[in-house]
């Protein structure tokens, strides 16, 4: 089987439930060789994609939705050993998170391991963030880069107001600020003063690198 009928198969089973499959189908792709962060980046993520299509045309709900979401987790059990990078000296340190109010997370999570697997430190501040504990974490762990997700346009104003807050407690200057998610657009990064706004989690990540090269 080629590369691409392989990656269709991991994105099916995504977008098909299939949670008895799911993990078979992974092991088989990284068998034929396929890097580990293509099966998440294009087999997975692809997959989220059209179980995403699928509820806007009425053929999936939200309790599908949910399940979609866990046959990715399962999916990733088999696939993430296979992206940590061991001894690969860390990059720099990230503090990702879903903005408050907001209670998106699989787009973050493929965001993270992709990041993770490029060698970054991640603090994952979870979903439903307030500006405060962006701020805090910055504070606390040190972090260089803060990455922001918002699936709702309601929770978009929320980018906005960490970057304020940010620059309140005197931190925007040390660090970047990275947001993504579905409505994002680079347009309204620059509007509420972002450094950058991600097409998708392999854009964030080649982003990222950039920022830590220079
Ligand atoms: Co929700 N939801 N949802 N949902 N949901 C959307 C976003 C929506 C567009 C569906 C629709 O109506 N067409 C709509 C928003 C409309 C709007 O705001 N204009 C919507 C709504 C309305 C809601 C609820 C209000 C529904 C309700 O309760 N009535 C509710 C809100 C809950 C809340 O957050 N407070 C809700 C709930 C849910 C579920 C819980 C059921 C579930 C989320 C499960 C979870 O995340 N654990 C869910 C899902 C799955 C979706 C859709 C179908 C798919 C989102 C997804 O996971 N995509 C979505 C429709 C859609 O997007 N087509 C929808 C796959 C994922 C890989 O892509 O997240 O875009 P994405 O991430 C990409 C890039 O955007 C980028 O990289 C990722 C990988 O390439 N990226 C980054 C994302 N963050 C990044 C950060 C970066 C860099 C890149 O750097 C920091």
């Amino acid at each position: 089987m080629s590369e691409k009928q392989l990656l269709d198969k991991v994105a099916q089973a995504i977008a098909g439930l299939d949670f008895d499959g799911i993990q078979g189908i992974c092991k088989q792709a990284l068998d034929a060789g396929i890097p580990a962060y293509k099966i998440v980046s294009e087999g997975m993520a692809h997959g989220m994609e059209i179980v995403g299509q699928k509820y806007e045309a009425n053929e999936y709900f939200l309790s599908e939705l949910i399940a979609a979401g866990e046959v990715m987790k399962d999916g990733l059990k088999v696939v993430q050993p296979y992206l940590k990078g061991g001894d690969i000296k860390k990059k720099g340190k990230i503090a990702l998170g879903t903005v408050k109010g907001d209670l998106h997370d699989i787009g973050k999570n493929v965001v993270a391991v992709l990041l993770e697997a490029a060698g970054f430190e991640i603090v994952d501040l979870g979903v439903d963030v307030p500006a405060e504990k962006f701020v805090e974490a910055v504070k606390e762990h040190g972090v260089q880069i803060v990455g922001m997700s918002a699936l709702l346009t309601i929770t978009m104003p929320e980018m906005e107001n960490t970057i304020k807050q940010l620059k309140q407690a005197g931190l925007r200057d040390k660090v970047k600020v990275i947001i993504g998610g579905a409505p994002i657009t680079p347009e309204y990064a620059a509007k509420i003063g972002a450094d950058a706004a991600a097409r998708d989690a392999v854009d964030g990540v080649n982003i990222c690198k950039e920022w830590v090269k220079a």
